[in-house]
């Protein structure tokens, strides 16, 4: 039985494939693209994996993820949809999600890129700002990171809501459900966009929804690039109806020289480093997850592409 490997970064693949070696050390672990017998592959730990690979392996049984996100998975036509797909969350993944939108929600509730510019003046600017109570944030997805980052500004003392498909939310927090988008986002002075990425959430973050935010409202999206359309964003940006973007995650990764986020005064660019995932914790997750799998118990993450999360 032998387990696949996949990622695009060559160096980051051996990284992978090492420290899962090292894990489970009683399974063959290969490259995806080394493997003479496709016959003998039973599982595949990927990310973006190429078109084509999944379905070349008629026995697998399961998909693994590296990430929380599957959509790098579903933007194969030949997946083979029969088979699970298996996403990795771990605790450290869930804590680094929670620090960077913490980091970010307070960045902007507290104004310092307001102080940040004063500086560069040597302008002794002081901006009273209400405290986190009178503060709301509005999250966009209340599933397993959605509802731990919402705990985490509950924690802060933030009015948090949420929206997600079917509305519920965690003790202290304000659920909203489809129905419930247009009031959810005219009280979201820092919408939070932790969405997965499927066909009904693509351009989600579009004109129609950046006008129905409180005017100067901020944006956070931690998601996936392809949630937003970045020229509405820039054309929000240019009419104040957004003061401030902090972006992790973009259309085109890494994030082209020449995009004008780079050098915008009110973008902020990480590079899709929320919540990195390492083969240190990462891959214990995935050896736990692989172990129940081969034990005939359910990994809690798994689902299926046709469910698109
Ligand atoms: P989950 O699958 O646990 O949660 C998804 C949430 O989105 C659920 O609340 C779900 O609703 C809601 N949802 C899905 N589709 C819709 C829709 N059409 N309309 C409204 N709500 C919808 O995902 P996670 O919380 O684990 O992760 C979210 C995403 O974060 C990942 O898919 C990934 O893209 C991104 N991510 C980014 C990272 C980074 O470093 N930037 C790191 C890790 C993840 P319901 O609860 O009703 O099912
Ligand atoms: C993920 C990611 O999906 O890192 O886990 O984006």
């Amino acid at each position: 039985m032998t387990i696949a490997v996949t990622l695009p970064d060559p160096e980051k693949l051996v990284w992978w494939r090492d420290h899962l070696r090292e894990l489970l050390p009683d399974h063959h672990i290969n490259n995806a693209a080394e493997i003479s017998d496709p016959q003998t592959v039973r599982y595949a730990v990927v990310w973006k994996p190429p078109e084509g690979l999944l379905a070349s392996f008629p026995n697998l049984k399961a998909t693994i993820s590296i990430g929380a996100g599957i959509d790098h998975i579903a933007a194969d036509p030949q997946y083979p949809a029969s088979v699970p797909v298996i996403k990795t969350i771990g605790p450290d993944m869930t804590q680094r999600m929670c620090e960077y939108v913490a980091l970010h929600v307070l960045r902007l509730h507290r104004q310092l890129p307001e102080l940040q510019k004063a500086q560069t003046r040597k302008a002794w600017h002081q901006i009273v700002t209400p405290t986190a109570p009178d503060r709301k944030v509005g999250i966009l997805g209340l599933g397993h990171l959605g509802c731990h980052v919402a705990r985490t500004l509950t924690a802060l003392g933030f009015d948090v809501a949420g929206w997600s498909r079917s509305g519920a939310a965690p003790d202290g927090v304000t659920g909203f459900n489809e129905s419930g988008l247009n009031r959810f986002l005219a009280q979201s002075e820092i919408l939070i966009c932790l969405l997965p990425l499927t066909p009904e959430t693509k351009g989600f973050l579009s004109k129609p929804i950046l006008e129905q935010l409180p005017k100067g409202a901020s944006l956070i999206n931690a998601a996936r690039g392809a949630h937003l359309i970045e020229d509405d964003l820039l054309a929000a940006l240019g009419k104040g109806q957004i003061s401030y973007a902090t972006l992790d995650v973009f259309n085109t990764e890494p994030l082209p020289s020449d995009h004008p986020f780079w050098t915008h005064p009110r973008v902020l660019v990480t590079p899709h480093t929320a919540s990195l995932i390492d083969p240190v914790s990462g891959g214990k997750v995935i050896a736990a997850n692989i172990r129940k799998l081969e034990a005939g118990h359910t990994p809690d993450a798994l689902t299926y592409i046709s469910r698109g999360y």
